[in-house]
């Protein structure tokens, strides 16, 4: 083996991928898990220690004091590269709420072909929200208002976005408070790119002051459209049975991948591919169909809404053409690797690029028009179906597992209430007694320098364990989904006892697939009902919770992470900190990364941290979910205090005789 090369066990757990590692080597293919083995980061810009943000440098600081040609010091530079990455993040997440604007808007108007509005109900709620009058109005009356007073948030100058109004009422007086609600979407972007120009902001807590303002933008502003439209366009997601893996790919069909992130395209790649027009070409073309499935955030939006398998998350994408059997992998935007089209001209696959801000040289591009999409989507998958004959060997993965995604909020709300009595009230009580110790949100991508799915799946059984209740969205939650721990009550053996009676009460399974990485606001807004439900506090920095993202790569999830800070939470990235600064610098005089720890922590109630150890993220979420606890006046977690009802109970009653079950269950002795 290579020097520096892992095996393939340590480059995934996944068992699916370590047979298609093999393939690759066997092909003499490279991978991303090859290419991070022998493409060595680079440890001065790692950690945020190199300025090339003019023509000066670039300026690489590798001694305590040093500064650029500018005379920059360490601090400015970090929160100057950290800023950036956060308004890059923030830009493409809210690029995609803004589409999804359009698009609604373009719905109302009778504008597009294929699409119509799914959730009336939600279009409803939401338009009341913002006190746009309902009642007596159709669809595409509201649709209109709506569609417009979200365009406007991106363009905004002056005043608030509005969605911000969304969180609790006492964390919105804080926003105001600390000046960081932001004026409009674009704006905050486009100031963070200002500040960081040569010669501008050079105050590292004042830069990152902005980044918090940028980075609301995001969160309380253009991805929380995003879901909010995709919802009323698609359909609110509630659970449905769906598959993840390289096994999802059929060897007897033709198999189209949608890999990227905007649903606008890819459920209009479902529709297309249910019509009877399609099927039959298919069959002519000697398949016996079309199978349909997706990569990353894509397949996140159709598992959760049509229940379209799931091929993989950020690192399948390679391996799903390494099986020789993907006629077209069809990507918008965001998380797609370049590497792809090389990979696939050993193959017969097409990369197809959709989006009019997308181009990668040597793909096919076949742009998408929402006013066309159907005739689109159909043209897209012919394309695919006359590939079908081009295939030669294939070699898929026998690996699949069953999943139950689609846990929006609303369904939550209404499987802890039903529908006369919808609430959180249930899990708020359940946490204030201690049966669930709290929750955990498990978020973000595949980074090939770490062993795939493994900081994921690991951090999550052990959470399991100690009763903390799981969210995940995005690749996280496929790694989960690919392990099968989104399985219904399948798996509960490994939950802890109160955790496990919750799961059974219910009938859910122990880790809520809560959809794509945009999705990420359903978790905010999951956090502020519970506060609203009262008996957890008046804001969500009281509520014993914690984000982890183990392991990210993207420059969203630095967004993501930063607006989960501002509104409240501790958030624990895997990995090294891309602001680490000097190796043997004195911990006090690292202002960056203390300012966005203890910093923050004093303004927002939340911090953030880097910790590549994943026994300490566990130690420290479960230490915080504790402090919490105890702040909040609630009973300290013991684990022996629950696990007395419930299935688990029934399979441990079933064991004794008839006669000392009373006595068991009543703690009298039988007559
Ligand atoms: O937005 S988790 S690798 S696919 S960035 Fe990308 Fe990361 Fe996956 Fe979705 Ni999110």
């Amino acid at each position: 083996m290579a020097k520096g090369k892992r095996t393939y066990e340590e480059q995934t757990s996944d068992p699916a991928a370590q047979q298609m590692l093999i393939r690759a080597d066997e092909l003499g293919l490279s991978t991303a898990f090859r290419r991070a083995d022998e493409m060595v980061p680079c440890n001065i810009g790692g950690a945020g220690m190199c300025c090339k943000i003019c023509g000066m440098g670039p300026c690489r600081l590798t001694k305590d004091g040093q500064t650029g040609v500018c005379g920059a010091t360490i601090d400015t530079i970090q929160a100057r590269n950290f800023i950036r990455s956060i308004a890059a993040g923030a830009a493409a997440h809210s690029d995609h709420g803004r589409d999804m604007a359009f698009t609604l808007k373009a719905v109302a108007n009778g504008e597009t072909e294929g699409y119509m509005i799914r959730d009336v109900a939600k279009l409803r709620t939401t338009a009341a929200l913002y006190g746009i009058k309902i009642e007596g109005r159709s669809p595409s009356e509201i649709a209109n208002d709506l569609a417009d007073l979200y365009i406007s948030q991106f363009g905004q100058q002056r005043g608030e976005v509005i969605v911000t109004k969304r969180a609790p009422k006492k964390r919105q007086e804080l926003w105001k408070e600390k000046g960081v609600v932001p004026r409009g979407i674009d704006r905050e972007v486009v100031e963070a790119l200002h500040r960081t120009h040569i010669g501008d902001d050079q105050d590292p807590e004042h830069i990152l002051i902005h980044a918090v303002r940028t980075a609301m933008a995001d969160g309380w502003g253009g991805s929380l459209i995003a879901t909010d439209i995709s919802d009323i366009l698609f359909g609110t997601p509630a659970p449905i049975l769906g598959q993840a893996n390289l096994g999802v790919l059929k060897d007897d069909m033709v198999n189209v991948v949608v890999h990227g992130h905007e649903p606008t395209l890819s459920q209009m790649v479902v529709a297309a591919s249910q019509d009877p027009e399609i099927i039959e070409y298919a069959l002519k073309a000697g398949a016996k169909g079309v199978n349909l499935s997706g990569i990353c955030c894509t397949a996140n939006e159709i598992l959760m809404r049509q229940g379209i398998p799931a091929a993989g998350n950020f690192l399948h994408q390679e391996l799903a053409i390494l099986t020789g059997s993907v006629e077209a992998m069809v990507v918008d935007v965001q998380c797609i690797m370049q590497a792809l089209v090389d990979l696939a001209s050993n193959f017969h696959t097409k990369i197809i690029t959709t989006s009019p801000k997308v181009r990668i040289k040597g793909a096919v591009h076949i742009e998408f028009d929402e006013h066309k999409a159907l005739t689109i989507a159909k043209s897209i998958l012919k394309t695919a179906i006359d590939n079908y004959k081009n295939r030669g060997a294939t070699h898929i993965p026998q690996v699949r597992e069953d999943l139950i995604p689609g846990f929006s909020h609303e369904y939550i709300n209404y499987m802890l209430g039903g529908s006369y009595r919808a609430s959180f009230r249930p899990l708020n009580d359940a946490i204030m007694t201690g049966r669930v110790r709290g929750v955990a949100a498990i978020v973000g991508c595949n980074n090939p320098r770490s062993r795939q799915d493994y900081l994921h799946t690991y951090v999550t059984q052990e959470l399991l364990k100690q009763d903390v209740l799981i969210v995940e969205t995005g690749c996280g939650a496929i790694a989960s989904a690919k392990l099968g721990l989104l399985l219904g009550e399948a798996g509960l053996e490994k939950v802890g006892p109160g955790l496990r009676e919750v799961c059974e009460t219910v009938g859910i399974p122990p880790v809520l697939h809560m959809g794509s990485c945009v999705d990420n606001t359903r978790i905010l807004t999951v956090l502020t009902q519970m506060v609203d439900e009262g008996g957890l506090g008046d804001d969500i920095d009281q509520i014993p919770a914690v984000g982890l993202a183990p392991e990210w790569m993207s420059e969203k999830a630095l967004a993501i992470g930063t607006y989960c800070v501002a509104s409240g939470a501790y958030v624990i990235f895997g990995g090294p900190s891309p602001i680490s600064g000097m190796p043997d610098r004195v911990a006090d005089s690292d202002i960056v990364l203390r300012y966005i720890s203890e910093g923050w922590e004093k303004l927002y109630g939340g911090k953030m941290e880097f910790i590549p150890d994943p026994d300490e993220m566990i130690q420290r979420t479960l230490a915080h979910i504790d402090k919490k606890r105890a702040a909040l006046g609630l009973p300290a977690y013991d684990a022996a205090k629950f696990g007395r009802s419930g299935d688990a109970r029934m399979v441990e009653m079933e064991k004794l005789p008839v006669m000392d079950r009373r006595q068991a269950v009543y703690g009298v002795a039988a007559d």
